[in-house]
């Protein structure tokens, strides 16, 4: 199985960068000209803002694309970008100019004239159809759901061995209200004919080099028609950020933001399962139930990722933070899985040797991240490892010791926070 994608193995320079800027050619792009070699023979040149992720080799640029805060840089063609992590004791919706960018090729839209656009509809269908943005609003009332987005290989970094690919921290999620049309609607419309089993979704970018295989991921026939999965063409209220696959992305709730193709134009109902390499090669697990191996073997049998597992983070303190002994304090952070939606989150002030349940906050879709509050009053001076777990309501939950796999993917061991109170 491939585990490293081509954009992982090609990495990205400042030069790069200042190139991917330009060419996405905003406002923002100012910080490509700071960024540029030229910054490096300036004797009087400010240092890049860097922030380090807490593993080896770790320091990261934090640096400004178009639409975007500065959000931590893991390559610039394509622009990879990483949320930095305090943004999500924000608030439950991650605001769009803070939210993750993970592209695969460097071959990215970046002027697109929205009445333009068309998204095809095609292959096994009575009707195939080209539609607009206009008539795709116009195919009946919009709606709207709270999802969590995250990238299968969301927390890469951590992983013991190493594992290929992005060295990401746990900043490669979000949580977003998406508007859109349900792709029921749209398929329903075209008329998806018997014998369909898989429908593929491709988007406007493409591989650099000849022979790169394009982007393009596949759901059953089945899911595709569940009536969430979503073409969307707003986020938290807002035309979706181009680096997040303005005009058009697919959402897939609960599923691994692989499937979640940006600037979709090309839809195709397929009689067989789709064979393409991003299916068949890559974001692939383990066909066991923990998606693992042996730390460093690889699997002998596998299959597409698809849901998420159950996660849970603190948000409101970082590691190495300072407290006060004997002064009470509310820890929150978020949880969130699949989709059956969050049953319980516990904490722990002694690492993991007594844990209390915490108070769950509104419960803003199944699929959202959930707010959690416990209150901590560390009793005495000294260290404390603060640890945080949750379990859906199909009672899966999160392991205490890291599970592996070769390609770093589905990260969800219990969390550990370690403060001290002085
Ligand atoms: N067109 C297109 N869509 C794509 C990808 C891509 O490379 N091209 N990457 C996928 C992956 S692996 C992830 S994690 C998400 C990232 O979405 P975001 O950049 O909006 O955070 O987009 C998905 N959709
Ligand atoms: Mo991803």
């Amino acid at each position: 199985m491939n585990t490293t994608t081509p954009s992982d193995a090609r990495g990205g320079s400042r030069h790069d960068r200042r190139r991917a800027l330009k060419a996405l050619g905003a406002a923002g792009a100012s910080a490509g000209l700071l960024g540029s070699p030229l910054r490096a023979l300036a004797a009087d040149a400010p240092a890049p803002k860097t922030m380090t992720l807490p593993f080896a080799n770790g320091e990261r640029e934090l640096v400004t694309f178009p639409q975007k805060r500065p959000l931590i840089l893991q390559t610039s063609r394509p622009p990879q970008l990483e949320t930095p992590f305090e943004v999500f004791n924000d608030g439950l919706l991650t605001p769009n100019d803070a939210f993750f960018v993970r592209y695969h090729w460097s071959g990215i839209p970046t002027d697109i004239k929205p009445e333009e656009f068309r998204v095809k509809i095609s292959g096994l269908v009575d009707t195939a159809l080209e539609l607009s943005l206009d008539e795709l609003k116009a195919l009946g009332e919009p709606v709207s759901l709270v999802a969590a987005h995250q990238c299968s290989g969301n927390s890469r970094g951590f992983f013991e061995p190493r594992a290929n690919g992005g060295q990401l921290g746990n900043g490669a999620m979000g949580n977003a209200k998406w508007t859109g049309v349900p792709l029921k609607r749209v398929l329903e419309k075209a008329g998806v004919k018997k014998g369909a089993v898989q429908v593929s979704f491709n988007g406007m970018d493409k591989p650099p080099v000849d022979g790169g295989p394009d982007f393009v991921k596949a759901l059953d026939i089945d899911h595709a028609l569940d009536g969430e999965v979503m073409l969307a063409w707003a986020m938290n209220d807002k035309d979706l950020p181009m680096l997040n696959g303005y005009p058009l992305r697919l959402i897939v709730p609960g599923y691994y933001g692989t499937y979640w193709v940006k600037h979709v134009n090309d839809i195709q109902v397929l009689d067989k399962v789709f064979d393409g390499f991003w299916m068949a090669s890559a974001y692939r697990i383990p066909a066991n139930g923990c998606a693992c191996t042996p730390a460093g073997k690889g699997p002998t049998k596998t299959v597409p990722i698809n849901r998420f597992n159950t996660r849970s983070f603190i948000t409101s303190l970082q590691d190495g933070a300072k407290v006060k002994a004997g002064k009470e304090i509310v820890l929150r952070g978020i949880a969130f899985d699949g989709g059956q939606g969050i049953a319980e989150v516990s904490v722990s002030i002694d690492g993991g040797k007594t844990w209390t349940v915490a108070k769950l906050g509104e419960e803003l879709s199944r699929y959202s991240f959930r707010e959690w509050k416990a209150s901590f009053k560390p009793p005495k001076k000294g260290e404390y490892e603060l640890k945080v777990r949750a379990v859906n309501r199909a009672g899966q939950g999160q392991p205490l010791e890291a599970l592996w796999n070769p390609a770093g993917y589905m990260r969800n061991v219990v969390e550990t926070v370690r403060v001290t109170a002085a």
